[in-house]
């Protein structure tokens, strides 16, 4: 499946209600997300499943692909069109088998090795970092900008940066090869998600201009 890993959402739904997290979805679609990533780490998979099906509803209207993070089950089952395994996860042969040629499988990497082995194993595309230290709950480790760019040469498909990234910081990923930016909570923590991931959008084109 193509795709445009250029402004990678990702969702983090804590503290807020159903409702409110399709009004940001919709609204960081309406900005200019090219991808988006629905990431639930405490939902019984019957809540997860049904949470995957309406942000689909949603992700569906703006014709912007839906990941799913850690869950291939999810993933099939809802329809989306692809999943993101972390070094925790399903790996990633398992998961490519699994999911079919035809959808997509992204891969966290924090290193070349990694990164390498991920391509080798049939990832589409890879998530690098933390670039910077984040709010949002995950367990990770900062990657230096110099691994990214190494990585970014290393492999030939597209590389995401992630990790306390925003508008004002981004500007570090200059020159490194990045085909993309994620982002959870400049655009989920913003008072107005769809101007952030308009910016964020804006910055992201500028940074793969420059590569
Ligand atoms: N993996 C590495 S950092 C991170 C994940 C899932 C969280 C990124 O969130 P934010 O809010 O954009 O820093
Ligand atoms: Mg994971």
């Amino acid at each position: 499946m193509t795709f445009d890993p250029t402004l990678y959402f990702i969702t983090d739904s804590t503290g807020l209600t159903q409702a409110r997290l399709l009004e940001i979805v919709a609204e960081a679609c309406q900005g200019g997300a090219t991808l988006v990533q629905l990431r639930e780490k405490n939902r019984s998979t019957r809540a997860y499943l049904e949470l995957a099906l309406a942000v689909k509803t949603v992700t569906d209207a703006y014709q912007v692909p839906l990941i799913i993070d850690d869950r291939v089950d999810i993933a099939l089952a809802s329809g989306a069109a692809g999943v993101h395994v972390g070094a925790e996860d399903m790996p990633v042969a398992l998961a490519r088998r699994l999911m079919g040629p035809d959808r997509i499988v992204g891969a966290t990497a924090k290193t070349v090795e990694r990164a390498l082995q991920a391509q080798e194993e049939g990832a589409d595309y890879l998530g690098v970092g933390a670039i910077y230290p984040t709010t949002t709950k995950v367990v990770t480790v900062i990657t230096k900008v110099s691994t990214l760019t190494e990585i970014c040469q290393a492999v030939q498909v597209p590389v995401c940066a992630i990790g306390g990234l925003n508008p004002t910081n981004c500007d570090v990923l200059a020159g490194s090869g990045i085909s993309g930016i994620c982002a959870v909570s400049a655009i989920m923590k913003s008072e107005d998600p769809r101007q952030a991931a308009s910016l964020l959008r804006q910055k992201a084109e500028e940074l793969k201009a420059s590569r």
